[in-house]
């Protein structure tokens, strides 16, 4: 459809941007100090031409529909590789930054999805071990067995894997056994309200536990104040990400970001 070539377009006419929103350390006890930048989560922007600067919530659905999403989702790659590399040689301290990148379901399904993220790294010098993927919980439920082996072969390369939104999908739970998975993102919606709700408490610290339980290392997403940040930790979450200390920032303030904690 017309929308879908306009997103093609737009990345050709280098309409998208990256904005990085900081995932920080929230206790001491993990190796680094609390509040210490760990990593970096690339979030896609679309400046258009005549709607102004888009949300994916704008457009990455869409995109989804159409397949534009998988040349989208290269170019971010590629994008914040690119520009992570180039913080890793002018930032003291960057280069202990991981990087997260969205990857949609239909990336996921793509057979070539290793040679397009192999190809990637060679060309920006990027390194494997830096590299986060998050994959929906959507994306997770009931892989394939290609799937598996994708994701698999990246892994063996020092790719590592986050499942983000948990708690929003229909979790059967087992895929967090069978996918070489290292990073539970707890969605946001299980944050708000756990200064005021005992019950909503009650269930961030499950699901705390239960990533725990994997051995999975855990963010909580959307932390909006220090009293939630302070809870978490006390929970045993090793990490979070939120308003509360850094908003998704673009690239030259998330560089100053990176300056001002390391
Ligand atoms: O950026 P916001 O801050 O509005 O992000 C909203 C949603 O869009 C999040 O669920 C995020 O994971 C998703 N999103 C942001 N950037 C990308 C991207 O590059 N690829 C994909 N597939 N999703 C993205
Ligand atoms: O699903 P994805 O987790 O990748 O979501 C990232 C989205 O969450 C982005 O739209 C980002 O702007 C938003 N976000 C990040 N931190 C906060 C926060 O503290 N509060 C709220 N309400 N949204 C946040
Ligand atoms: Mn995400
Ligand atoms: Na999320």
């Amino acid at each position: 459809g017309a929308r879908d070539a306009e997103l093609r377009r737009a990345i050709e006419n280098d309409e998208l941007a990256l904005h990085y929103q900081p995932v920080v350390a929230l206790s001491g006890s993990t190796g680094v100090e609390a509040g210490e930048i760990v990593a970096v989560e690339a979030l896609v922007r679309w400046n258009h031409p005549t709607r102004g600067l888009l949300m994916p919530g704008a457009f990455v659905e869409m995109a989804e529909e159409t397949g534009a999403i998988v040349p989208m989702g290269e170019w971010v790659l590629r994008e914040a590789c690119r520009q992570a590399a180039e913080w890793s040689g002018c930032v003291p301290g960057a280069d202990r930054v991981r990087l997260s990148v969205n990857l949609s379901p239909q990336q996921v399904k793509q057979a070539d999805l290793p040679a397009v993220v192999t190809g990637v790294l060679a060309e920006t010098g990027f390194p494997a071990d830096r590299l986060l993927l998050e994959i929906t919980e959507s994306t997770a439920l009931e892989p394939d067995e290609q799937t598996i082996s994708r994701l698999e072969a990246l892994r063996g390369q020092g790719i590592r894997f986050a499942v983000d939104d948990f708690g929003t999908g229909y979790s059967a739970l087992s895929y967090l056994s069978r996918l070489p998975v290292s990073i539970l993102k707890i969605d946001r919606s299980f944050i708000a309200g756990i200064t005021e709700q005992p019950r909503a408490r009650r269930v961030a610290e499950a699901l705390v536990h239960l990533g725990l339980a994997f051995d999975l290392q855990v963010v909580a997403e959307g932390i909006e104040t220090a009293e939630q940040a302070e809870l978490l930790a006390a929970m045993g979450c090793g990490f979070g990400q939120g308003y509360h200390f850094h908003r998704p920032l673009k690239p030259i303030a998330a560089v100053e970001a990176l300056r001002a904690v390391l």
